[in-house]
């Protein structure tokens, strides 16, 4: 049986939104900016014997921001795009605005968000890892307003070294409720599998 789970990655220009999903779908990462237009990529996920078919929005700042409302991610290229399933704010942990940022997307979501429908799962990401000798701020204070007043999955992660990329679409996914096994996390692999559009096994 499969899963179809579409997961949206906000997050103020520059923090690494592209270069995540570029070490997860190609373990590639590339010194320079990348191109801001975003994308829709649709790798699938085998997890516990189970498939995902994700479909993962990479929306540039551009299209949503603060100033913008949630309607507008229809606009991503895709024409059947509903509200995800997951949502995955990235920050960067060097970068007080990047934060604000998220907040207040994080803020926009909770409004718009159609009372009494199924929570999607909101996971905070603080990417740029590796320069934490340069953080704004302590990382258990983060996670500890991330976790306790938002109410979202906080987890830190350096798309350069590829560290915790896998971890972290792990996390979203059990998050969301899909981890049929719940013991079997430890031997998390990643194996190269179909070209483009990547098979993942987490
Ligand atoms: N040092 C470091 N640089 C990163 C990391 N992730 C992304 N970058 C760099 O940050 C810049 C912006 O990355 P990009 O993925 O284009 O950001 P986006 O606008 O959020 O999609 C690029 O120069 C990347 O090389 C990271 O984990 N560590
Ligand atoms: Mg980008």
């Amino acid at each position: 049986m499969a899963d179809f789970l579409k997961i949206a990655i906000l997050g103020a220009p520059g923090v690494g939104k592209t270069a995540i999903i570029q070490q997860f779908l190609w373990n590639e990462f590339a010194e320079e900016a990348h191109c801001p237009t975003g994308g829709v990529y649709r790798p699938s996920v085998v997890l516990n014997d189970r498939i995902y078919h994700l479909v993962i929005l990479d929306i540039p700042a551009s299209l949503i921001s603060p100033a913008h409302t949630l309607e507008r991610w229809s606009e991503v290229g895709d024409q059947d795009i509903q509200p995800a399933h997951a949502y995955i704010l990235v920050y960067d942990i060097c970068c007080f605005s990047s934060f604000e940022y998220i907040k207040a997307i994080h803020q926009l979501i909770m409004t718009k968000r159609p009372a009494g429908s199924r929570k999607a799962p909101i996971l905070i990401v603080g990417n740029k890892r590796d320069l934490q000798r340069w953080r704004v701020a302590p990382r258990h204070n983060v996670a500890a307003l991330v976790k306790r007043s938002w109410k979202c999955g906080y987890i830190e992660c350096s798309a350069k070294y590829n560290w915790h990329i896998l971890l972290l679409f792990k996390e979203l996914l059990k998050t969301v409720g899909c981890l049929a096994c719940k013991g079997a996390h430890a031997s998390a692999c990643l194996q190269g599998g179909l070209r483009g559009d990547r098979c993942v096994i987490l």
